[in-house]
């Protein structure tokens, strides 16, 4: 068996190297190397990253490295990219990156290469979007679709929807795009309150096709339609399902021959945007502009790949994130988007992240004796700042931060934009460098009032700047982060492609449900607590 990550060499190493270095503060670390900024970025698919305020020095990151390298990080992504079946608890494939790679070549599953059935759904999907653009798929009654509505829930929801707002700019603006999620039967019915219903195309999206919340909606969107259309036939003209379950798409009603858009086992629902999943982006931008998307996901892909480890973005940034996780305590990451239109990057990015390396046994089934992945949580720039970077900045706990940023606006209004960036620059520094109870003083503080105005600084964040946000820049930024998240799967040595806590909670409702709604006085069998709130529930539900 495998020795336990925290008992290599190279971890001792790690941790010794921590103590050293948690004394230091990240101002003497710059005074002590002018060349650090340099030294401490790197670049790829259009994105610049600067690490260098980080509580790192030459020796800790040589040390990091020697650790992925320990646990042969190169190997394990070059499985991945090979179609091994990585993610062995479900005993399948992980190739999100087929569905963008541009390149040509065959991948290969199981001997078979998937890359032709790859293009033809992507064709398809292609055709669909144009006819529904451009005005030539009609609804049942002879009008043209100028709703979209997508019905999913997790991965099969927060990316296409995070993607669909990043990419406003670039959108059909005619078309109305929405998301429906949440079981909660407000969420439909807020959705399409002001939808005609002749005007109206639903995607439902859903990998499994059994998902309650989904399968919940669907039916009550196809009541909605037909209560309005009041003929059977119009559900072929108004609904089309994203699934690799053609069985159940066709149960449901939807003809799976023609408006089914099918994917493939081998891609995980938090990793589907890129496939038909991806259907509700491409109607929105276009089928060219979600190539781009596309483009920007494979330059990433291709960087991770190839570059080595010391240039490796998703490799550096994972490695730091572990450092902060497992050597100097930090509990969370935040992800600080300084563009309005990645406002649901971190919601997208917490599924990613924590469904994947949310685990507490290594791939040996063993209880870690380590953290793993943080909370990950985030808000855009700058409206965090006037609510919680109080904590970040003065509070008692680390956070390291992620700010992102681009050198030009999609809509550059007078000098909103150089505001917006100054703000950017100037939290990383204060974050790293603070402000002294010296400087505080000098500045004319009264002495009671310095304790309070001092900034302690030494708090780390990275910085990735883009030119512009572009299909291509999104694309790259979040195969980013999907390859950092993969590389911390290696480093905490937790298999990071299987999902059975979000399983659990599948198969656990389904029993409450039946008891909210049993007739005369079921037996409750759960703890006291449970007991007591379905009973309660069960008095009041009717008013
Ligand atoms: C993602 C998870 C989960 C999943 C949803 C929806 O990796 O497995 O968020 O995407 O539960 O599942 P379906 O697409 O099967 O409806």
């Amino acid at each position: 068996m495998n020795p336990r990550r925290n008992e290599l060499v190279e971890w001792k190493a790690l941790s010794q190297r921590a103590a050293a270095l948690r004394g230091q503060h990240l101002r003497a670390l710059f005074a002590a190397d002018p060349d650090r900024a340099g030294r401490f970025s790197a670049e790829a698919a259009g994105w610049f990253l600067d690490y260098s305020k980080n509580r790192i020095d030459q020796e800790a990151l040589g040390l990091l490295l020697a650790y992925a390298r320990a646990c042969r990080l190169e190997a394990e992504r070059d499985a991945m990219f090979s179609g091994e079946a990585v993610n062995r608890t479900e005993g399948r494939a992980v190739l999100h990156v087929a569905l963008r790679d541009r390149s040509g070549r065959p991948v290969r599953v199981g001997g078979q290469d998937v890359m032709p059935e790859v293009r033809r759904v992507l064709g398809r999907m292609a055709e669909f979007a144009e006819a529904v653009r451009g005005g030539a798929w009609l609804g049942h009654t002879g009008k043209r679709v100028r709703n979209v509505v997508n019905i999913g829930i997790g991965g099969s929801d927060l990316g296409p929807a995070m993607v669909t707002e990043a990419l406003r700019s670039y959108a059909e603006r005619g078309l109305c795009v929405r998301f429906v999620s949440n079981v909660d039967a407000t969420h439909f019915a807020e959705a399409v309150r002001d939808l005609d219903a002749e005007e109206t195309l639903f995607l439902v999206a859903s990998k499994t096709f059994t998902t309650q919340e989904t399968l919940t909606n669907a039916r009550t969107a196809r009541a909605w339609l037909l209560a309005r259309l009041r003929d059977e036939r119009a559900v072929a003209r108004h609904f089309a399902a994203l699934s690799t379950n053609a069985a159940l798409v066709a149960e449901f009603g939807i003809d799976a021959q023609r408006n089914m858009f099918p994917f493939w086992d081998w891609v995980g629902g938090r990793y589907s945007l890129c496939s038909a999943i991806g259907l509700p982006v491409m109607i929105a931008i276009g089928p060219g502009r979600f190539g781009e998307l596309l483009d920007g996901f494979h330059a990433m892909d291709r960087h991770f790949a190839e570059a080595p480890l010391e240039r490796n973005l998703p490799a550096l940034l994972a490695l730091l994130g572990f450092w902060y996780a497992d050597f100097l305590g930090a509990e969370s990451h935040a992800v600080l988007p300084y563009d309005q239109y990645l406002a649901r990057l971190p919601a997208y990015l917490q599924q990613a992240d924590m469904e994947s390396n949310g685990k507490g046994v290594d791939r040996a089934g063993r209880r870690v004796a380590y953290p793993t992945g943080p909370v990950l949580w985030g808000e855009p720039g700058t409206n965090g700042q006037h609510a919680f970077y109080q904590l970040i900045h003065q509070g008692t706990r680390l956070v390291p931060c992620d700010f992102i940023g681009f050198c030009r606006s999609r809509n550059p209004l007078g000098d909103h934009h150089d505001k917006l960036m100054a703000n950017l620059f100037a939290q990383t520094e204060a974050l790293a460098f603070g402000r002294t109870e010296a400087e505080v003083a000098a500045a004319g503080t009264p002495p009671a009032l310095v304790p309070f105005k001092t900034f302690e600084g030494n708090r780390p964040t990275n910085t990735l700047l883009a030119e512009e946000l572009t299909p291509a820049a999104l694309g790259a930024l979040v195969a980013l982060y999907e390859h950092k998240i993969f590389c911390q799967g290696i480093l905490w040595d937790v298999y990071s492609f299987d999902q059975w806590g979000v399983e659990l909670g599948k198969q656990l409702a389904g029993t409450v449900l039946k008891e909210l709604t049993a007739p005369g006085d079921p037996e409750l069998r759960h703890d006291g607590s449970t007991n007591a709130l379905i009973a309660r529930y069960r008095r009041l539900r009717r008013g």
